[in-house]
């Protein structure tokens, strides 16, 4: 078998390499070690950046996004038992759009079917070989038969635990990692959101998150410690500390109800370098992770694809290799940015037990500092819409 670009992995970054090269006649087989089924079940982000949405729409997939993403002018902030807005439109004109990443790797599954573009699940022992020479190619098993595609360029989406990461020599990578003290407890509940817009909160307790899939189903999220198992989470146990975290006014408007999906997700920050290695390139989490506190990760994955479908356009089109030979460097200084700033936000927002009162009350100060700042208040509004491409 043979093909232009060859995809590992089919998560956002996989199948969004995959339909923008389509879009620009480049051929492209994407190979995932899991069924479909499997990917559309893990429950992950939920906000676009507008680069994001565009990047979507530009790969031809942007349909039912438009008719079902709701679209935020501001986030909430809250914390001292009050609630604060921090205006998104009215300081940067931009907005960000709720739509679950499930719903995303649907619309481009879906599309990549429709398309008759060729897609390998379930495929075991994936490696990739040749990458520093001129043979690249991905060999995996499947059904038991071993399977060979050669190619011109390997595309390395296959997350934080793939094996593309894993297979560059230890010497010609350097890795930057932060890993935070605690995690985040999830839960997906088909009851009414209690705000259409996001609410960070700060509490004594620990940090909680609100956030919603739709008008009628809502992803909601608690700080909770590396130790605990999801299995000693009853919902009425969530559903208590969730509501012990937000103010008053907030808390009244949660309406309970079963959850559907439950998970801890541990916290942190990791970054490799460079993003290339011959013939291949890395994208989205095979490259970068950041705390989901800035709703960032997805929308880096989005933008990496977006650099580099742009850079082998060129190296077909214009038969020019400057935006391939510059995509490690242009992406990185992307991700550096949005790293900086879900440490940053991580850190204001969660309780640190080894910062113990004293850090609590510097939270607080920063937070009421950034309350009576517009300028402040413009550089998050600016760094949670999305820095440009
Ligand atoms: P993925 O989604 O991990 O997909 C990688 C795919 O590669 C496959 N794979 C392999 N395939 C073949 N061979 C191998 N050896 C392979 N090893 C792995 C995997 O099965 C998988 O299908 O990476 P990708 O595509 O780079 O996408 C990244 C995003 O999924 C991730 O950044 C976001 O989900 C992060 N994230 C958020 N991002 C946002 O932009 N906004 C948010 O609101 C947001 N919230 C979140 C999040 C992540 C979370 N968790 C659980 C980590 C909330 C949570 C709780
Ligand atoms: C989510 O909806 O899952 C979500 C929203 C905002 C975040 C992280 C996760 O910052």
């Amino acid at each position: 078998m043979r093909t232009q670009v060859a995809i590992v992995g089919a998560g956002p970054s996989g199948l969004l390499l995959g339909a923008l090269l389509h879009r620009h006649g480049i051929d492209n087989v994407v190979i995932e070690q899991r069924s479909p089924d499997y990917v559309l079940g893990r429950i992950r982000a939920g906000v676009l950046e507008q680069v994001t949405v565009d990047l979507l729409h530009e790969a031809g997939v942007g349909e039912r996004l438009a008719a079902e993403g709701l679209l935020d002018d501001a986030f909430v902030l809250a914390f001292g038992g009050q609630v604060h807005s921090i205006e998104l439109f009215k300081r940067t004109g931009k907005r960000v759009t709720v739509y679950g990443q499930t719903e995303v790797t649907r619309d481009l599954m879906n599309h990549r079917a429709a398309a008759g573009m060729q897609t390998v699940y379930e495929a075991d022992d994936v490696a990739v070989h040749g990458f520093d020479g001129g043979s690249p190619h991905v060999t995996w098993r499947k059904d038991g038969i071993e399977q060979r595609l050669d190619c011109d360029w390997i595309a390395g989406c296959d997350g934080y635990h793939g094996v593309c990461r894993a297979s560059v020599p230890a010497g010609a990578i350097q890795t930057f990692e932060k890993v935070y003290p605690f995690g985040w407890l999830g839960i997906l509940a088909d009851v009414p959101p209690i705000s259409h817009e996001i609410v960070y909160a700060n509490h004594d307790r620990g940090f909680a998150l609100a956030s919603l899939r739709s008008r009628t189903r809502s992803r909601y999220y608690v700080q909770c410690s590396l130790d605990d198992k999801v299995e000693d989470w009853s919902d009425a146990a969530f559903w208590a500390e969730f509501a012990a975290r937000l103010p008053p006014e907030l808390a009244g408007r949660i309406v309970e109800g079963p959850s559907i999906e439950k998970s801890i997700a541990p916290l942190r920050s990791f970054v490799a370098e460079p993003m290339r290695f011959g013939r291949l390139f890395l994208a989205g989490d095979a490259s970068h992770i950041v705390p989901p506190t800035g709703a960032k990760g997805l929308n880096l994955a989005a933008g990496d694809v977006g650099l580099l479908s742009r850079a082998l356009a060129e190296h077909y089109g214009e038969k020019s290799d400057a935006a391939l030979d510059d995509y490690s460097r242009r992406a990185l200084a992307r991700v550096w940015k949005a790293e900086r700033f879900s440490w940053w936000f991580t850190t204001m927002m969660h309780r640190f037990p080894e910062n113990g009162s004293f850090g609590a009350r510097m939270q607080i100060a920063e937070l009421d500092y950034l309350m009576s700042s517009e300028a402040m208040q413009t550089v998050v509004a600016e760094n949670y819409v999305g820095l440009p491409l």
